[in-house]
């Protein structure tokens, strides 16, 4: 199974750490297309690779086409993120989002307000791998 774990960059990296975990996670059920997320300093790695923004958002593209499912964590807001939620939900992919209540922006009314996405509000770690496990088997 493909997975896109969407998450925060140019939003703000202040989850990196938890992506990196959730990630990590989720490669227990299938192939993370997108891994780079939880790279420290993927910026700057990615800049010294030459990639230009147009490179980078038809790659994203791309790997959106042909994953199965998608989880996000959009407790950091991401404008990228929320382009990626909006063109796989028109595709009507899976996708489940994450998100930690009490955080200094509130989730989107378009996330939480939207049926075709499954919104988990979680605190810990654990609430967030037993959902990502009941998903992903449901999808699988
Ligand atoms: C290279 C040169 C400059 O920046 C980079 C690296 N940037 C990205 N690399 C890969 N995927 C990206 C990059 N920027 C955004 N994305 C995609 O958008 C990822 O799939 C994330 O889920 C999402 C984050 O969007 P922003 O708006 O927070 O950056």
């Amino acid at each position: 199974m493909n997975i896109f774990f969407s998450g925060s960059i140019r939003g703000g990296r202040d989850d990196r750490d938890l992506y990196v975990d959730l990630i990590e996670h989720l490669e227990d059920h299938g192939t993370v297309l997108t891994e780079h997320v939880g790279t420290e300093n993927v910026e700057e790695m990615e800049a010294e690779a030459g990639l230009t923004d147009d490179e980078i958002h038809d790659q994203d593209v791309e790997w959106l086409q042909q994953a199965d499912i998608v989880v996000a964590e959009v407790t950091t807001p991401s404008l990228g993120v929320g382009y990626e939620l909006g063109r796989v939900v028109a595709w009507e992919k899976p996708v489940l989002c994450l998100y930690r209540p009490g955080a200094a922006h509130e989730l989107s009314a378009m996330i939480r307000g939207n049926d075709a996405v499954e919104v988990l509000e979680y605190r810990d770690l654990e609430t967030a791998t037993s959902r990502i496990d009941t998903f992903a088997r449901k999808h699988s």
